[in-house]
């Protein structure tokens, strides 16, 4: 393109050229951002599942960051150790109380953050085991994408 169209530096043309590109790459950012990131953000409200891990006495991740809609699934993953996975909330009727049976080697709980929130939870067997699930607003992942 450079070659067909020789204009004079600082002449109009030039300018009027850079301007137009600049607007059409503008726009064509804009429009790219607003489409990859309602594309993005459109599946997470369909129920992905993000798995964490319970290993060696510990939940991993520890802060494990989701977003609404998203199922979080607990694997007991240490050998011959049962742990839990329960809601530091204890009033059974509230709705951020949740408490897994215990889990053996192998063996998986799931649950469905539908609210955005931070959600303290632990092990029913191991005072010192502690984790959070941080549970995103998924409506606002595409301001975010967007900046
Ligand atoms: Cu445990």
């Amino acid at each position: 393109m450079g070659n067909r169209v020789r204009v004079l530096p600082g002449s109009r043309g030039k300018r009027f050229v850079t301007y137009f590109a600049g607007v059409v790459l503008l726009a064509l950012c804009a429009f790219y951002v607003m489409i990859g990131g309602y594309a993005k953000a459109a599946p997470i409200t369909a129920g992905p599942i993000v798995d964490a891990a319970i290993d060696a006495f510990a939940f991993n991740p520890q802060v494990i960051t989701v977003t609404a809609g998203t199922m979080v699934r607990w694997t007991n993953n240490q050998s011959g150790i049962q742990h839990t996975s329960s809601s530091d909330v204890t009033d059974t009727l509230s709705t951020n109380y949740w408490n897994s049976p215990f889990l053996s080697t192998g063996q998986s709980f799931t649950r469905t953050f539908t609210t955005a929130g931070v959600y303290a939870y632990h092990c029913n067997v191991h005072f010192g085991m502690h984790g959070t699930v941080v549970v995103l607003s998924s409506v606002y992942l595409p301001m975010i994408l967007q900046g």
